[in-house]
């Protein structure tokens, strides 16, 4: 977990451009945008991914999903539309082993762009 760079982020021992931070998330520009808007829903418990979600723990999802909506709403893409992804594993493309959500828009998306 130390060397968890997301924990590191939530930690502020790694800058990080923040759009939104409460008790349970934190909003974050991603370093290597792949949209106009590509911000990363990351909660701050540090859970793998998906595969990890379980009943004692699934609150965590709907924190990030009224993060995401408070987050598109501020950054005016709620009306055009965006997507908020999961990847989960490494076959899926996963590289930070911290589960955390893209959310992209500002653009319009074709088939496929993460
Ligand atoms: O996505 C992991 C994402 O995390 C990828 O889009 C880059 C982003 N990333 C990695 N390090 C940083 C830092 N330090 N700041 C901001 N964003 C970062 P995945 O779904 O695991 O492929």
């Amino acid at each position: 977990m130390g060397e968890c760079v997301f924990c590191k982020i939530i930690r502020k021992e790694i800058p990080s451009t923040i759009y939104l931070e409460n008790e349970k998330v934190i909003a974050i520009k991603d370093i290597n945008p792949a949209a106009p808007v590509h911000v990363l829903i990351i909660p701050k418990e540090h859970i793998e991914n998906v595969k990890d979600i379980n009943e004692n723990n699934g609150e965590i999802l709907v924190d990030i999903h009224l993060a995401a909506n408070k987050v598109a709403d501020e950054l005016g893409i709620s009306q055009k539309g965006y997507r908020l992804i999961t990847n989960v594993g490494k076959d899926a493309g996963q590289t930070v082993f911290h589960l955390h959500y893209h959310l992209l828009g500002g653009m319009e998306m074709g088939e496929k762009i993460i």
